[in-house]
């Protein structure tokens, strides 16, 4: 900084001893690496190359090139550019128009130097201002840089624990999937058992016995049987605990009302040997406890089963959400993973904004209701830095169509945090979110120190 003061008080001084002379007339508004063009000689050409004129003729206060660019200190030509040197701020153009306006426009004053404007040199002021803002700007990104190279440490760590979260949860998927064909095996094995003991015991007792069965179901044992015995011995398969209707006894009987042993054993005896429609109520569970058993067995088995394969789905869908997740691409050192399982809140006016980096943003009111602003999409920042940006698309539809999308931002910041949104036009959001991961050591080659 004390050089750079010593370096333009030299400069300054030098200036101040030539601004009398001819020399300085000509050669004012412009820079350093355009002097070479107005060396004194008996002629100028312009810059353009149309024209030669008498070196007089240069900031002659008339316009003889078609550039400008014999007038660069006056503001005689439409088209000319004058150049403030801007001594400790920095250096820019202005139209030549603005010359000897009556406005200051260079914060040294050197547009002015032929007019009633009193302009102050403001230009040290100006460059110690923005040379508070780089020094401050480089601060944060040196403290920004180690804190994102512990991020980096961090985030190799979170990624190992991640791939073998991965492992555990593929271990445990299999285990599962061996449980699983076992108890698929268990509940086929029970479920025969159980289907040849049902189909054991009406076969024995039918070939054994129509006639027993006949008398069993004739309970007053008149030889004949009625739609009262029916509704009395007989159930439906399906809904054990319910008594036949009449209408369905009748049936049963082919559409009588009585039924004798002949007419038993060619009709009804049938349905209750091949039919798997009606059986004779708690002849099964009296008669057969291995059958029973059988019936308990299965049931035990399904709701195991259906136990294992819940556990099952819901392994294998935490799997597939972190594979998901485990494909995303979280910069090159995995700096951007610690991001993954975070969300960060904001509030503008009347909303909450809120980003999970990785899978969506929401904004809600504060009349209560929450709105997808989108989900995540990809990076999108610059070929040279494509972690400079997300886009998170598809969120809820707008209200004139289109879905509403977000794009974020990222600046680097000593801390990790939203530090604005926009919407600079309908549904379309802009995010600025700060964090040390997206400092770049290449920042710390720009700034006003090259620019003076
Ligand atoms: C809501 C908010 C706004 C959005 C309008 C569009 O009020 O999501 O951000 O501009 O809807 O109708």
């Amino acid at each position: 900084m004390k050089l750079l003061f010593s370096c333009s008080l030299l400069l300054f001084i030098t200036a101040a001893c030539l601004c009398g002379s001819a020399a300085t007339r000509k050669l004012r508004g412009i820079s350093s690496s355009y002097k070479r063009f107005y060396r004194e000689r008996r002629s100028f050409l312009c810059i353009d190359g149309s024209r030669v004129i008498p070196f007089e003729q240069v900031n002659d206060d008339y316009c003889d090139c078609e550039d400008g660019s014999d007038e660069p200190g006056t503001s005689a030509c439409p088209r000319g550019r004058f150049y403030c040197t801007n001594l400790g701020f920095r250096p820019h153009y202005i139209p030549s128009s603005r010359v000897n306006d009556g406005i200051c426009d260079c914060c040294d004053a050197s547009d002015e130097y032929n007019s009633h404007a009193r302009c102050q040199n403001s230009c040290w002021n100006l460059g110690q201002r923005e040379r508070a803002y780089v020094e401050g700007q480089m601060r944060t990104l040196d403290e920004g840089l180690q804190l994102k190279q512990q991020l980096i440490e961090e985030g190799v760590l979170l990624w190992r624990e991640k791939q073998a979260q991965l492992r555990e949860l593929q271990q445990v998927a299999e285990d599962l999937q061996i449980k699983l064909e076992e108890h698929r095996r268990r509940k086929q094995e029970v479920e025969q058992t159980l289907k040849a003991l049902e189909a054991g015991d009406t076969r024995v007792r039918g070939k054994n016995s129509s006639e027993s069965t006949f008398r069993l179901l004739d309970s007053n044992k008149d030889g004949s049987l009625s739609v009262e015995e029916l509704q009395e011995k007989l159930v439906l398969v399906q809904e054990e605990e319910l008594l036949l209707s009449e209408e369905e006894a009748v049936a049963l009987m082919g559409g009588g009302r009585q039924m004798d042993l002949p007419m038993f054993q060619h009709s009804l005896w049938d349905v209750l040997n091949t039919e798997n429609r009606v059986k004779i109520r708690g002849i099964v569970d009296a008669e057969d406890p291995h059958l029973k058993a059988a019936d308990t067995a299965a049931e035990r088995e399904a709701s195991s089963l259906k136990k294992v394969e819940e556990a099952y789905d819901t392994i294998n869908m935490e799997i597939s959400d972190l594979r998901k997740k485990l494909t995303i691409d979280y910069g090159p050192d995995w700096e951007f993973l610690f991001l993954n399982s975070q969300c960060y809140q904001l509030n503008v006016y009347e909303y909450t904004y809120n980003l999970c980096p990785f899978n969506q943003v929401t904004q809600k009111s504060t009349a209560g209701s929450e709105v997808s602003l989108g989900r995540w999409g990809m990076w999108a920042g610059t070929p040279k830095n494509p972690y400079s940006q997300m886009v998170y698309e598809n969120g809820e539809p707008c209200w004139q169509g289109g879905s509403r999308s977000t794009t974020v931002t990222l600046t680097c910041g000593t801390e990790t945090a939203l530090c604005g949104v926009k919407e600079p036009s309908k549904c379309q959001y802009i995010i600025d979110f700060q964090t040390p991961v997206a400092c770049q050591p290449v920042l710390k080659q720009r700034g006003i120190h090259s620019e003076l």
